[in-house]
């Protein structure tokens, strides 16, 4: 059947090719490939039906058994234009310029990127997003931007959801051509966790661009100058807008909080605008900001940097965050980020409607209409049913101002509830965010925002594991064991933290162990990508350009899901419930693999016996055809 394909191709026939052609076309093998696709998706699907869930869930509950309803779109041909449209014909100063001259508010709608990190344990599909991609691109045109990518969605997606988060930017670009799409980018550490070396940060930054990224929103774990310009310059020279963030701790209106005072952030607005930002962000990963430091804080950094855009980011964790992110606007802040409605609050961003509606008939007035709003937040209160296995809610029940006290990000701080109601211990989480606190100082009272977090939390789970003290950890520094995490920390691993490390913390754990100095980076060699792609090659029958980054940055994880994708095929394809939980028997679904090639699946039965081997057999009627699976009962 691929050389009726390659038949049908005009330029093929030219004759105007060279072999090379064959290679970089894949589709002409469409046909060939479509039947393997199809054979390996019911074998996924045999699979979760014998063995369980091939992505863990992590409550009892199970995902709805709902189709979320797109609302309709308004009749014309193609989105009305947006801010990038400027970005694509002007490039990143003057989209700049047009941001800073709008005297309305602007939005960044995080409910794509923040809002199911902080929600949903990051779990929400590619095939979820683009579903409502187009009514985004149609009804939301005049965001500042989109968060759709970075934070912990690259590791998930390949880790948990078995999905190239590269094809699931290319496929919302294609959907959504007029708004600007956003990405979190941890400065030296990309995606991940840890430092990398500087070609790998400078290769993704260039392939993100190259997939449809724009806006670059660079921190740093501890507001590590070196790390941070690092990233920006990654970003810059790729072509992306470089969204140059100071990540916020402590409390500005508090004058006995004085480690990170005003002066310190205004300091590095100063540093940031002479590296080159576009536009800066104050990020408020836990939440902290109370509308009275938002006035404070937005008003310096406006006097410091007027003519560069000021981007608020935070999380509703304590309840005030629409009240902060109010204060932050009326203060002079230019975007500010909401989450929508039915995807808001608590651990994640404010709800957009009730910024909306609050700033209606002012002179900041959004521009959004409620009725479009409520419309967008219909989708995902429905679509959110289908993730009830992740959600946050099954521990967290309303906000919590404690946050204040312990300074939990929003992303960590409902993992944290999870891991301590699962080990069956809720109220250890009262312990955990006590000894959060303890961890923090005993650390030096640092920035906690990925990675440092996980440096804190790692400790501060270490001390309950082992119900140790403030005091006893410091007293027996130089004989406990500590998380690798914390030991790396102390050893330089992912920069330095102000005003230096704690000592004789340090000294007493390190004793006579390596330490770097300076930007870690700087010191780990170039990675080699041609090297890498042979390996990754000799190992799987596909792989593209874009594995190779992910290899890159995540070995072992991009391992996994390029086996899993050569026995499983595109599993994203698969409508969500199908995907976690499979098919109910006698269920009858489609598939859409891609334009003009539908799968209709009937699941007919499956079999009580097993074979000699261990197997059970799965039956379905693909498109009328009967087809059966021989599945390993892993039981
Ligand atoms: C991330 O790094 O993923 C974050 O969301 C930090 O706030
Ligand atoms: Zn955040």
């Amino acid at each position: 059947p691929f050389l009726l394909n390659v038949l049908e191709d005009q330029k093929f026939i030219s004759g105007s090719v060279d072999t090379y052609f064959i290679d970089e076309n894949p589709q002409l093998f469409s046909l060939q490939r479509t039947q393997n696709r199809a054979q390996k998706l019911l074998n996924y699907l045999g699979n979760v039906l014998v063995n369980g869930p091939s992505t863990p869930l992590a409550t009892p509950l199970k995902p709805a058994d709902i189709k979320p309803t797109i609302p309709n779109l308004p009749e014309v041909p193609a989105p009305p234009k947006g801010f990038r449209n400027i970005l694509k014909e002007s490039g990143p100063e003057a989209f700049a310029k047009a941001v800073l001259a709008r005297k309305e508010l602007l939005l960044m709608d995080t409910t794509f990127r923040d809002a199911h990190q902080s929600l949903l344990a990051t779990r929400v599909r590619s095939k979820d997003l683009v579903n409502i991609s187009p009514y985004v691109a149609h009804t939301f045109n005049n965001l500042y931007s989109l968060e759709n990518w970075g934070g912990a969605t690259f590791d998930v997606a390949l880790r948990f959801l078995h999905e190239c988060p590269w094809e699931r930017l290319e496929n919302m670009r294609r959907l959504i051509p007029n708004i600007p799409f956003q990405m979190l980018l941890r400065g030296a550490n990309a995606v991940g966790y840890t430092n990398y070396p500087d070609n790998v940060v400078y290769k993704f930054c260039e392939q993100a661009v190259e997939s449809g990224m724009d806006i670059f929103r660079v921190f740093d774990s501890l507001n590590y100058l070196p790390n941070l310009i690092l990233g920006m310059e990654a970003a810059g020279k790729a072509g992306g807008v470089v969204e140059a963030a100071i990540s916020y701790t402590g409390d500005v209106s508090d004058p006995k909080k004085k480690k990170y005072d005003l002066k310190y952030y205004i300091n590095l607005v100063h540093e940031l605008k002479k590296a080159g930002a576009h536009v800066l962000c104050i990020k408020d990963m836990a939440g902290l900001l109370k509308p009275q430091a938002a006035k404070l804080l937005v008003t310096a950094v406006k006097d410091a940097a007027p003519d560069i855009p000021l981007h608020i980011h935070t999380h509703d964790t304590s309840g005030a965050g629409v009240a902060a992110m109010l204060a932050c606007a009326e203060a002079g802040a230019d975007v500010v980020d909401t989450a929508i409605d039915s995807m808001s609050g608590m651990t994640s961003q404010p709800s957009m409607g009730a910024v909306v509606a609050s700033l209606a008939g002012t002179r900041l007035d959004t521009g959004f209409s409620l009725k479009n709003v409520s419309e967008y937040s219909a989708y995902w209160e429905q679509t959110r049913t289908l993730y009830a296995p992740f959600e946050c809610t099954t521990t967290m029940k309303s906000g919590n101002a404690d946050v204040y006290m312990n300074e939990i990000p929003g992303g960590q701080y409902t993992n944290l509830q999870f891991q301590s109601y699962s080990l069956g211990l809720g109220e250890q989480f009262e312990e955990v965010k006590k000894a959060y606190r303890e961890a923090n100082w005993i650390l030096g009272d640092i920035i906690k925002v990925t990675p440092s977090s996980k440096v804190v939390g790692d400790l501060a789970q270490f001390m309950v594991q082992n119900k140790l003290t403030m005091e006893d950890v410091q007293k027996r520094a130089g004989e406990l064991s500590f998380p690798k995490s914390v030991v790396e920390f102390l050893q330089g691993a992912i920069g330095e933290p102000y005003q230096g490390f704690p000592e004789p913390f340090r000294s007493q754990v390190l004793k006579d162990m390596p330490r770097i100095e300076g930007r870690p980076g700087e010191s780990l060699q170039p990675l080699d990508f041609g090297k890498l792609k042979e390996t990754l090659q000799e190992k799987h029958t596909f792989v593209t350009d874009r594995d190779v980054i992910s290899s890159a940055l995540y070995p072992a994880v991009t391992d996994d899901f390029l086996n899993f994708r050569d026995e499983f095929g595109p599993v994203d394809k698969l409508d969500t419930r199908i995907f976690l939980t499979g098919p109910k028997i006698g269920e009858e679904f489609e598939v859409p693999l891609e334009r003009g090639k539908l799968l209709h699946i009937k699941c007919l039965a499956m079999s009580d016996d097993l074979t000699p081997s261990g197997e059970r057999e799965v039956f379905f009627e693909m498109n009328g055809q009967l087809r059966s699976v021989f599945i390993k009962d892993k039981e």
